[in-house]
């Protein structure tokens, strides 16, 4: 790992940062910066413990604090490579823009597969062998140079059925992920959508796309609720 590689990676952990890759996006993004830097943050262990059925107060507030403080790890992040020479944009939640058919330009998923954080699971959540799908994510685009991650291309569900039959809304197919399947091939966002919001509607009282139930129950999760 060259030097500017590893003093990121220390401003990012020292920031809060729980897991760091660096990911190689030139296959897969036609912007300028090529490198991407993903940063996930776990959601506390009680937190999914209290998800099987949807969402609680508790996710919410948790949902919103990880939100602030992954906006500003990767402003931290970013702020470090400029004052360093190089180019830098942080993806936070305000920077980031949202089509009707609730895609991004770049999603902070393919830049965490890329960096070899994990896969996506039959769920559509970028599920990580430390935490499962229990993690929020984001990211920063840079011209930096550093070694990246071997990418994850291939989903490592197998034939494992619990986000299917845990989802309200029916919207995990169970087709198995591999990088290129577009999500609209093994995931409905209209019915999560949907579903969630009702759930976070008659559950905690807010207009919000608010679930958790296919984390909750995702294996890779629970090893992740075991530990400790
Ligand atoms: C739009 C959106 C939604 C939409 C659509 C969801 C979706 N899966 O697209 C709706 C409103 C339904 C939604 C719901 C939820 N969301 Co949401 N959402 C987003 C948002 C803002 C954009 C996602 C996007 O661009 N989707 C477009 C599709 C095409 O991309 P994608 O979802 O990333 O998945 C594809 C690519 O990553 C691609 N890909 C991955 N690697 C590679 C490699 C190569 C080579 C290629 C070609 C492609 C490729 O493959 C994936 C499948 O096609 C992101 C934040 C962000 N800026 O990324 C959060 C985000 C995905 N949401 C998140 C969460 C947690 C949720 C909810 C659980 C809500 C909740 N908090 O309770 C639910 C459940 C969603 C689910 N099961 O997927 C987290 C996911 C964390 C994780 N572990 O993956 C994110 C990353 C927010 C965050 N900051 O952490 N969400």
């Amino acid at each position: 790992m060259c030097e500017i590689q590893q003093k990121l990676k220390s401003v990012l952990i020292a920031q809060g940062a729980s897991l760091v890759g660096f990911a190689d996006l030139r296959p897969v993004w036609k912007g300028s910066l090529k490198t991407g830097v993903s940063v996930a943050l776990p959601l506390p262990r009680e937190v999914v413990r209290s998800l099987p059925n949807g969402p609680v107060p508790r996710y919410y507030d948790a949902y919103c604090r990880l939100n602030g403080r992954l906006d500003r790890i990767v402003t931290a992040g970013a702020e470090y490579l400029k004052a360093e020479g190089y180019h830098a944009f942080a993806q936070t939640a305000g920077a980031v823009n949202e089509s009707e058919d609730y895609r991004t330009e770049l999603p902070h998923k393919t830049v965490a597969t890329r960096s070899g954080l994990g896969w996506i699971g039959k769920c559509a959540l970028l599920v990580t062998p430390e935490y499962g799908s229990a993690v929020r994510l984001s990211s920063i685009l840079t011209d930096a140079p550093v070694r990246c991650g071997v990418p994850i291309a291939q989903s490592r569900c197998g034939s494992c059925t619990a986000g299917a039959d845990v989802c309200p809304g029916k919207a995990v197919s169970g087709k198995v992920w591999s990088a290129g399947v577009d999500r609209n091939d093994f995931f409905n966002p209209y019915a999560c959508r949907k579903a969630a919001r009702a759930l976070a509607r008659e559950r905690i009282q807010r207009e919000i796309t608010l679930c958790g139930r296919c984390i909750a129950a995702c294996p890779y999760t629970k090893r992740y609720l075991a530990e400790k």
